[in-house]
């Protein structure tokens, strides 16, 4: 099973200006993103399965885990590391069965009830969000870095990525509050230079000391 931890950038192709989903994706791997999730709820599922093909052959180069969002048979089908499920979709159990114990699973959470209740399923990961204000995804709830801070003080075993209006000035909090990973989507694939951007982000949690 491949490790939780560092940068995770989500690709949406209908979030990113206009520009190319796979060239993008290619100069956030290279910039040394861990982990990788395409994100696209509007194109059809044969259009979705084409690009999650083309984002499995530039991650393995780069050794850059594959997560897909909502599609665990999509995830299955181009040999994706994962899947990331929202409260509303497949549930993790079914997932579990049909992926089995080596694809790695992540849910959503805002509150830390939510999480306290997520601990109680077979997952890899909880995200936390949204910790701050964000554009991307319209129907979330907020968090914050407190609910990240008070898991972690409560022995919470699950490793946590904080999400939501991340950018190189939040980073650091969302690090300090205990997060094992944090997820970006705006701030690096909106960016004129994503893969500087990646690299400037990665280059600041390597070098936070508590
Ligand atoms: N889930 C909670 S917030 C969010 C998702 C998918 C959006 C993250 O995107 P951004 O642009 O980093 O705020
Ligand atoms: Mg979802």
């Amino acid at each position: 099973m491949k490790e939780i931890s560092g940068l995770y950038v989500i690709v949406d192709p209908h979030q990113m200006g206009g520009k190319d989903l796979v060239a993008i994706t290619r100069l956030i791997s290279e910039g040394g993103a861990d982990i990788i999730q395409l994100r696209n709820k509007l194109d059809p599922e044969q259009t979705v399965l084409e690009q999650a093909k083309k984002i499995k052959e530039v991650c393995k180069i780069n050794n850059t885990v594959f997560i897909v969002n909502d599609r665990m048979d999509i995830s299955k089908l181009v040999g994706a590391d994962g899947v990331h499920v929202g409260r509303d979709d497949t549930p993790v159990e079914t997932c579990r069965k049909y992926l089995g114990e080596n694809f790695i699973i992540g849910n959503s959470n805002s509150t830390f009830k939510e999480a306290q209740q997520s601990s109680s399923l077979n997952l890899d990961y909880v995200a936390i969000g949204s910790l701050f204000e964000t554009k991307t995804k319209k129907d979330t709830m907020p968090s914050s870095v407190e609910v990240i801070r008070n898991l972690k003080t409560s022995g919470y075993s699950i490793p946590i990525v904080g999400i939501g209006g991340i950018n190189k000035e939040r980073v650091l909090q969302v690090i300090d509050a205990g997060a094992n990973a944090v997820c970006i989507s705006s701030a690096i694939t909106q960016s004129s230079k994503p893969k500087i951007e990646t690299q400037e982000i990665k280059k600041l949690m390597l070098s936070y000391e508590k």
